[in-house]
């Protein structure tokens, strides 16, 4: 059997080798090798330092994140790092890929520490809910001070090789070899007689006296809702006023309270959500994908521009087409601020820019586009309009070529037959700011072939986005569920609840934004048309009733500066309109509906319950593949907070028994065309199930 951990020695250096694919993660099994190894180097006269170095792609990326829903095996992480801290003979960590969590905790136990030029180190345990519980609050502001420590633990965002050696994280960053390298390097140490150098013996440099108050300030709109961050800096805090064994003690108990918290649970699904998504039963992994080196857009609006500039951050060829010139030139100066933004905020150089540029083609006429691999539609949400442009995409595209829809809610099977190969088509459907939005929904219709469903979860891959398989429904996953969402939004309103009312609730509950100012936002003129296409609404006056109003009024939102709220010159804060609680309250008198004092509780209910109604029924009618992937849709593109994990897993945290009796009674008090309960509902209620043991199955 293979070892996860080995020890050769190398003239009187002893060479500790992790190798446990496929990140190094410090299982049980690892951190036992550790300790025994660490043990036969002690003992060994001919060693006189130690490197510790990992094999594969990546040096420790962190503890197994798996083992966090078990029980823990000894030994635990902090006690392998105080034996790995207390050793007699000095070590040295030899980095290389993403030295993360767990992984930094072991390098800052080692007493030196080397690194090559591409290694990106971090804490991001904050990612998952928790805090570094092995030391990291304590050794990383001994190391690079309160500041830069908390800023690298409460963003979770890792640093690279550089920076570290410039805030003395790490020693010395080494071109070439690297176990060469940190061999070298411990001789040099143990010829220079320079001896161990523990990190946990140094102190943290004094801070100013509000120095945490403002630190508080400083993340407190960014940290809204989650616990970790807090605790991190409680930990901090610790590291400056007390010795180190105090500190590592409330790190410890810190650490639990968050492992065991919901909060972390909802973050870790999310973690391997996020990964699971990948993961297509009848596309395997070896599915030979398209090459594609070229993507044309199709309409420079707002959201084919903002595709462009996805595609042209991947490094991609883009051909960005409109008929109207003056919309082309719009849309091509909007991708060049959108760069030039990146460049003012340091995330690309002016060199890169240039290169971008250079890759953007605008064109204005479909002959253009015969040689591209990918093309890509984000015309308006109009079924004609799109039907014409898959038309003529089939005339001029080489055969083989990749034509996809952006469409949010339409069908793509209709368009996808305004084609001789609907087999080459698919929707991917973007989220706006599609540059900036994680979230990728691949469509597929009933005809795309599995290379192109492979080529598009690469593709997705390729532009750093979480690409979600999804099938071919209205809405599909995220926008079907908006609109049992939305509509309970509406009918609160004609309820009784302000606008401003639901929009707090849902803040405060974790949404990043309130449906209302999210209708706003979006413009209330985009949901009015879609609403006009439509054949197989409700037959119900309520339904999106004050939306519609709102839009016949000419009030779409932030754009026309009145929407369901007032925007004061061109300034995007919503200010609570007396006009529109006044129009409200007609709009529900007309309708015989009663106004009442809701409560926050129902708002909630009401409006999140809706969102896992829809979602059984969606993953009862196989539109997802998973209920998790269902909550990786919510999380990635429609603001649900992460520390409440999905919908789907909300549901399960709340028990589903809980929410199918809710339901029941939502059923009882405002009938049953909304709020029948979906029989998978009614079925894990009863049964006692859960969605994440349906996917587990
Ligand atoms: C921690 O350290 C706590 C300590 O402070 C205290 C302890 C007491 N464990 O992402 P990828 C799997 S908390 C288990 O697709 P990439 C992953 O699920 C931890 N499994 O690759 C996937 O499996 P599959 C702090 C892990 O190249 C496969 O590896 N560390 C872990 O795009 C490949 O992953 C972190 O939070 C893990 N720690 O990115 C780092 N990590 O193939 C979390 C990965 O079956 N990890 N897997 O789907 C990452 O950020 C990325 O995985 C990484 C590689 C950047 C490393």
């Amino acid at each position: 059997m293979n070892l996860p951990v080995s020890l050769d020695r190398r003239g009187p250096v002893g060479l500790i080798t992790i190798d446990n694919p496929p990140v190094n993660a410090l299982s049980h099994a690892v951190r036992l090798g550790i300790c025994e190894t660490l043990e036969a180097a002690a003992r060994d006269d001919k060693i006189h330092a130690i490197v510790l170095i990992c094999e594969g792609r990546t040096f420790i990326a962190g503890a197994d994140i798996r083992e966090f829903g078990k029980p823990l095996q000894d030994p635990w992480l902090p006690e392998v790092l105080a034996q790995l801290e207390a050793m007699d003979k000095p070590t040295v960590a030899a980095m290389h890929g993403t030295v993360l969590g767990g992984g930094l905790e072991t390098a800052m136990c080692c007493h030196y520490r080397l690194a090559v030029p591409t290694t990106k180190l971090g804490l991001p345990e904050v990612n998952l809910g928790l805090l570094p519980g092995a030391g990291g609050t304590q050794r990383l502001p001994r190391l690079v001070g309160a500041r830069h420590a908390l800023d690298i633990m409460t963003s979770g965002k890792p640093i690279d090789a550089a920076s570290a050696c410039e805030w003395g994280l790490i020693d010395l960053v080494v071109e070439g070899d690297l176990p060469d390298a940190a061999v070298d390097y411990a001789g040099q140490l143990i010829e220079n007689g320079a001896g161990v150098r523990r990190t946990g013996d140094r102190t943290v440099e004094p801070v100013a006296d509000d120095f945490f108050e403002s630190y508080r300030a400083r993340i407190a709109r960014r940290a809204r809702g989650y616990q970790s961050p807090w605790r991190i800096i409680q930990c901090v805090e610790a590291a400056v006023s007390q010795p180190l064994a105090e500190g590592l003690s409330l790190e410890r108990e810190l650490f639990l309270q968050c492992r065991d918290s919901n909060q972390s649970a909802a973050m870790r699904h999310l973690f391997f959500a996020e990964r699971a998504v990948a993961r297509i039963p009848d596309v395997p992994k070896d599915t030979p994908a398209r090459d594609i080196g070229q993507v044309a857009i199709i309409g420079a609006g707002t959201m084919g521009s903002g595709i462009a500039l996805a595609c042209l951050d991947a490094g991609l060829d883009v051909l960005l087409l409109d008929l109207d010139r003056k919309t082309l030139d719009k849309g091509c100066e909007g991708i060049r601020q959108g760069l030039a933004a990146s460049v003012a905020k340091g995330r690309l150089d002016q060199a890169s820019m240039d290169k971008s540029l250079k890759r953007l083609v605008p064109v204005d006429e479909y002959e253009a586009l015969s040689g591209a691999d990918l093309v890509i539609e984000a015309v308006f949400e109009s079924m004609s309009v799109k039907e014409d442009v898959f038309t003529r995409l089939d005339s001029v595209c080489r055969p083989g070529a990749i034509l996809a829809t952006n469409t949010s809610t339409l069908d793509v099977d209709k368009i996808a037959a305004a084609t001789s190969r609907p087999e080459d088509v698919i929707g991917l459907h973007f989220f706006s700011p599609a540059n900036i939005m994680k979230l990728l929904e691949i469509v597929r219709g009933r005809e795309t072939s599995i290379d192109v469903i492979a080529s598009s979860t690469q593709f997705a891959k390729r532009l750093r986005k979480i690409g979600v398989l999804v099938g071919n429904c209205f809405g599909f996953v995220g926008n079907r569920m908006l609109y049992g969402y939305g509509r309970e939004n509406q009918l609160l309103l004609l309820e009784g609840a302000a606008p401003e009312y639901i929009d707090q609730t849902l803040f405060d509950w974790g949404m990043a934004m309130g449906p209302n100012a999210v209708g706003d936002l979006a413009g209330l003129d985009v949901g009015y048309k879609i609403r006009r296409e439509r054949t197989d609404l409700p037959d119900d006056p309520r339904f999106y009733r004050v939306a519609d109003v709102l839009a016949g009024l000419g009030r779409f939102g932030q754009k026309t500066g009145r929407g369901m709220y007032l925007y004061k010159d061109g300034s995007r804060i919503p200010i609570p309109d007396p006009e529109v609680s006044e129009l409200i309250r007609k709009e529900a008198e007309s309708l015989a509906i009663g106004q009442r004092d809701i409560g926050e509780q129902e708002i909630i209910e009401r409006c999140i319950y809706a969102l896992v109604v829809e979602g059984a029924k969606i993953l009862d009618g196989g539109i997802a593949l998973r209920a998790s992937d269902i909550d990786v849709v919510w999380a990635n593109g429609y603001g649900f907070p992460r520390f409440r994990g999905g919908p789907m897993f909300y549901a399960d945290t709340i028990g589903l028994k809980t929410v199918y009796d809710t339901v029941c009674r939502f059923r009882d008090s405002f009938g049953e065309q909304y709020w029948t309960p979906p029989p998978l509902l009614e079925r894990l209620a009863k049964e006692g199930g859960t969605f994440a043991a349906m996917d587990e199955d």
